[in-house]
């Protein structure tokens, strides 16, 4: 026998141990879908974003198994889980559920339980616009300015390159926008008229503010936080 030959002996000894079945698997695992349920069906769907935060898994009596966090593609798992009745579920607070917040799971021997978790925040969005006669209302012929920059506690952002800006899936909490005005411009009067068109920003402190709520199981949206501009 060359030595060629007893390696490849060897290596068919191997393969062969490796043929040896493997011990039934004595743990099951938890999966499932973590999502910002857009549109408000309680299911997930692809496009649907991750709901960015942990699920739990804990014994029936409430006692912590595990953590893990939800993936940005909304996926969350839970492997290496001893056979048993678990509770899993998410921290709701400061969202509107569009599925339960916990449910129990039966976890088998080499099994997997399927547990979805989708939920509702506010979308806060809105325009930067010239209010060209400067009345606080946004007319239709009045054009929208893009590149605003404003900041939200020491975290900038802006308007982008057509005059919008979108902060989606918020949960409840008081939203303060600094703006900063372009040179040579200064803010409109603050809600004058219709709500939909009026302007936001306090042209004082050039703060807009969105509070979003919990009321009755249910999130507000905030749609319109609109800031109009003036020449000075
Ligand atoms: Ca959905
Ligand atoms: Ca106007």
């Amino acid at each position: 026998m060359t030595w060629r030959s007893a390696a490849f002996v060897a290596a068919g000894a191997l393969a062969l141990l490796g043929t040896i079945p493997a011990a039934h698997p004595a743990t099951g695992a938890v999966h499932g879908m973590h999502f910002f349920d857009r549109n408000v069906d309680g299911a997930w769907q692809p496009g649907e974003p991750g709901g960015g935060s942990a699920v739990g898994l804990y014994h029936l009596d409430g006692s912590w198994v595990a953590t893990v966090g939800t993936n940005p593609d909304a996926t969350y798992e839970i492997p290496d889980v001893p056979p048993g009745q678990y509770r899993v579920g998410i921290n709701p607070i400061g969202y509107q559920m569009t599925t339960p917040s916990e449910v129990v799971v039966d976890v088998r021997p080499g099994g997997t339980a399927r547990a979805d978790f989708g939920k509702l925040g506010s979308d806060i969005t809105g325009v930067t616009w010239h209010d060209v006669n400067a009345d606080g209302q946004r007319q239709a012929d009045e054009p929208l300015l893009p590149n605003i920059p404003f900041w939200i506690g020491r975290w900038g952002s802006g308007t982008d390159g057509t005059g919008h800006y979108s902060m989606p899936n918020q949960g409840t909490s008081t939203y303060v926008l600094r703006f900063v005005p372009p040179e040579g411009m200064a803010f409109s009067p603050q809600h004058v008229g219709a709500p939909e068109t009026d302007s936001d920003a306090d042209p004082v402190d050039c703060t807009a503010t969105a509070v979003v709520t919990l009321t009755d199981g249910r999130i507000n949206q905030i749609p319109n936080l609109d800031i109009g501009l003036v020449t000075k």
